[in-house]
């Protein structure tokens, strides 16, 4: 977009003075950048209503992503940038004696996701906008947000996130296009005069979804999708059948907390409320643009595709199959050919216990509607597939097993595609989780690699990168990323590897600074910077980091002048409130943190700083900052992982398991720069079988262990209860369910070996380089033109020359 910087000026001064009426001049932080943030949306509304128009009058085929979590991180640099505004407003401002940066952080970054999941969604949200693809997103607009976390005496403290409390300048509220959501009470099938058998409610309790929708700006390009979120209110004919604020409490607790559960499955009828209270508004809201398209109904698949992020949207597939039977008047065989033909699944996870099942009575009781369609889906499934696959698969793969509605078949059963997040992972879907369905029909699964957006996390979060880049190589990489692998060519030239060792340097000196601000740990720039940023999870092994960290320090103690190189240990994570282990882990952490950073005898060669409330603005600091992305999870466990790939494209080199993307990353980095340890996925699964694991036997025998595991209980780490112990007891008497101690040596290995390259930092940033020159495969807009070629059939509306190229590897 156009625009000189005098309109700009002027642009604001006028916003500013029409919102407060006095002048910018008296105008506190917050009101300075809400004036700056409405005044760019002002500048997204006319492209957001003709991106809508178009898509309507050319009759594109429409996504629209289903997620229960949407993580967009701040949103002002990112659209100006976008748009193509930036250097404009920042110059602007500069002149009107404003910061832009100082205004930026005054945004509220909306946590209304768990971790890599909801990040996921927004990635894609920021792709299928810059490919110019119609792709809308449908979720919920929490009230509050993914708690806020806050270490008291290192122990992990859960503070309430009412991130609506400020004004949220980027979300438009829709009232035209509300629906209604119904739940409970009696529902009956009652023929009318025509034949037709009629379902009839009485006593439900009604719910009005309100949407908000929030602009999804391409990448110059002109194009504004849409995000929409939706709010639970009380029908406004129904304000008067509620006296009290109790009495509306059923209804505005909906939408009022997102779950702060990242791998384990809640059971509770609130979050099964959330569930269809997003799905049956979204699906509704689709029903009724699709009329907009005038065509005929059976031809929704190809006007329309909806996805299904995980299962917790996976009611998709009854409620579509409700509109179009009880509203649209479409036999069962018609509903259910358009609905198979619209869906698609993502699995994120195969983690068992986070695997939606529920309750039959209680989805009886709160959706009786939605279950009669349910028991139908299940019965006309169990008469195809009993003849023809016999008793065994067909109650394996069943929707209703043991009183209990399995979310991830209904997914599968009701979706023509069903996808995997990272080779390995779906490799793991076909060959065990979902084995049984991929007998049934293999033509439906496939896999997507993950991606993240280049946009924000290099572009914006790397700005000296960025200009290295456009340096060396031209601009083409941002819009074609596969452009970075000519970078390759660089990776002998010393010139360039000292202006992106000395970019690196200056990254890091600014975390550093950041650490002294926020922690008041004072850590050396020219440390290793070695980062594990992700929810806490057993899996993902932090208390492996912690080990190793543990095991250094008491190498330290032993011999002082050990030749380690300085190394600051940096760590962001949030626990689920109710997963006391992980709490148990952030805290032994904590304490170990507090040993080593004021012990003189370890100086700089070891330093451990960990962050409070990680989210994705904190990721966009820490991450361009990064020497060493720790990626450590069991083999077989992490789906895919994402911050590996944000931190990769970053230069950092990857310490990883061959786990999730990691195995794609060595594939196109090469084995040679990328530090790999442990037990590979097939090891995994052997010794799960074979059954001899034997923890307490490494407890006895292997003596760096036994050093490491024991002071976690003798007093070494200052200020803990049992916490050390409870580490302990999991990983010697309960066998160390994640084969921590078995990878331990593996990975103290690698770690020297990353000693030793570090000397030699021609040779390290080499290997950096080449990193970066390969992390475009992980660009989102290939992950999301696969996912539009294969899944979704839709196509990019972008004029022939501007469109996104094929990737060329
Ligand atoms: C996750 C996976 O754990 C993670 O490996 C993956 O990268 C991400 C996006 O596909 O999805 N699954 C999940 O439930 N959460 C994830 O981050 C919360």
């Amino acid at each position: 977009m156009e625009l000189t910087t005098k309109d700009f000026i002027k642009d604001y001064k006028n916003q500013f003075q029409s919102m407060y009426a006095y002048s910018y001049e008296e105008g506190s932080t917050e009101q300075l950048y809400n004036a700056l943030g409405l005044l760019v949306k002002n500048y997204i509304s006319t492209p957001w209503k003709e991106t809508r128009e178009t898509y309507i009058k050319n009759s594109v085929k429409q996504v629209f992503y289903f997620s229960m979590e949407f993580l967009p991180g701040r949103q002002l640099k990112s659209n100006a940038y976008n748009l193509g505004l930036l250097d404009t407003v920042k110059e602007g401002l500069t002149e009107l004696g404003l910061s832009f940066d100082e205004l930026s952080e005054a945004e509220v970054d909306p946590a209304l996701g768990n971790g890599g999941l909801g990040r996921l969604a927004s990635c894609f949200m920021d792709s299928l906008a810059s490919l110019s693809m119609a792709g809308n997103g449908n979720g919920i607009r929490y009230q509050y947000g993914l708690f806020r976390q806050k270490f008291v005496d290192g122990y992990q403290v859960e503070l309430p996130e009412n991130w609506l409390r400020y004004r949220n300048v980027w979300e438009t509220s829709n009232d035209k296009s509300t629906c209604m959501v119904r739940f409970g009470g009696n529902v009956w099938l009652e023929r009318n005069k025509q034949g037709y058998l009629e379902a009839k409610y009485e006593n439900t309790l009604n719910v009005l979804a309100v949407p908000y929708d929030t602009p999804m700006v391409g990448y110059r390009n002109d194009k504004v999708n849409n995000l929409r979120l939706w709010s639970a209110e009380i029908p406004v004919e129904e304000e008067n059948n509620y006296h009290t604020i109790e009495e509306t409490e059923p209804i505005k607790e909906i939408t009022q907390v997102l779950y702060p559960d990242d791998s384990n499955y809640e059971g509770r009828l609130l979050r099964l409320k959330q569930e269809y209270f997003m799905v049956s508004a979204g699906v509704q809201s689709i029903i009724r643009h699709f009329r907009k398209y005038n065509v005929p109904r059976k031809n929704i698949p190809d006007k329309v595709a909806i996805h299904i992020n995980d299962t917790h949207p996976a009611l998709v597939v009854p409620e579509l199959m409700r509109i179009l039977i009880d509203e649209e008047r479409l036999s069962w065989e018609q509903a259910w050919e358009i609905t198979f033909k619209t869906c698609s699944y993502t699995n994120h996870t195969i983690l068992r216990e986070a695997l939606e099942k529920w309750p039959i009575d209680m989805m009886k009781e709160l959706l009786p509607r939605i279950y009669m369609i349910i028991e139908e889906i299940n019965r006309r499934f169990v008469e195809n597939t009993l003849p023809l696959y016999g008793e065994r698969i067909t109650w394996q793969t069943a929707i209703l097993q043991n009183g209990v509605v399995n979310m991830a078949h209904m997914a599968v059963i009701g979706s023509h595609s069903v996808n995997g997040v990272a080779q390995l992972h779906t490799d793991i879907l076909m060959n065990d989780v979902l084995k049984d369905f991929f007998e049934l029909y293999p033509e439906r699964f496939n896999n997507k690699t993950n991606g993240i957006t280049q946009r924000r996390w290099v572009h914006l979060a790397n700005p000296g990168l960025t200009q290295l880049l456009d340096d060396k190589i031209g601009e083409d990489w941002k819009k074609n990323p596969s452009e970075l692998k000519v970078f390759k060519g660089q990776e002998k030239d010393k010139q360039t590897l000292k202006q992106l060792a000395a970019i690196k340097l200056e990254n890091k000196k600014r975390l550093a600074d950041h650490i002294e601000k926020v922690k008041g740990i004072k850590v050396n720039p020219n440390a290793i910077f070695d980062v594990q940023i992700k929810r806490l999870h057993a899996y993902k092994r932090q208390h492996l980091n912690l080990l190793h960290i543990l095991h250094r320090y008491l190498e330290i103690k032993q011999n002082p002048s050990v030749d380690y190189a300085p190394r600051v240990f940096i760590f962001g994570a949030k626990a689920a409130p109710s997963y006391l282990y992980a709490k148990q882990i952030i805290k032994v952490i904590n304490s170990l943190a507090e040993l080593v950073n004021n012990d003189p005898d370890v100086g700089d060669k070891l330093k451990v700083v960990f962050f409070e409330n990680y989210g994705v603005s904190l990721a966009e600091k820490i991450i361009p900052a990064a020497d060493v992305s720790e990626q450590i999870s069991l083999a077989s466990m992490e789906a895919s992982g994402t911050s590996n790939m944000k931190l990769m494209a970053n230069g950092a080199l990857t310490l990883a398991t061959l786990d999730g993307a990691n195995i794609e990353i060595r594939d196109f980095v090469g084995g040679d720069n990328i530090f790999v340890f442990g037990l590979t996925s097939p090891e995994v699964y052997e010794l799960k079988a074979a059954q001899t694991y034997n923890a307490r036997d490494l407890y006895e025998n292997n003596s760096n262990i036994h050093r490491a595991l024991n002071a976690l209980k003798d007093g070494t780490i200052p200020n803990l209860q049992d916490e050390g112990h409870a580490i302990f007891e999991s990983l010697v008497h309960f066998n160390d369910e994640y084969f921590v101690l078995k990878d331990f040596d593996s990975y103290v290995q690698a770690q020297e070996d990353i000693d030793s390259l570090y000397k030699d930092q021609n040779e390290w940033t080499r290997k950096s380089l080449l990193n970066i020159a390969s992390s475009a495969p992980f660009s989102a807009d290939y992950t999301i033109k696969k996912y539009a070629d294969d899944i979704w059939k839709v196509k990019s509306c972008a004029v022939e020359h501007e469109g996104v190229q094929p990737l060329d590897e």
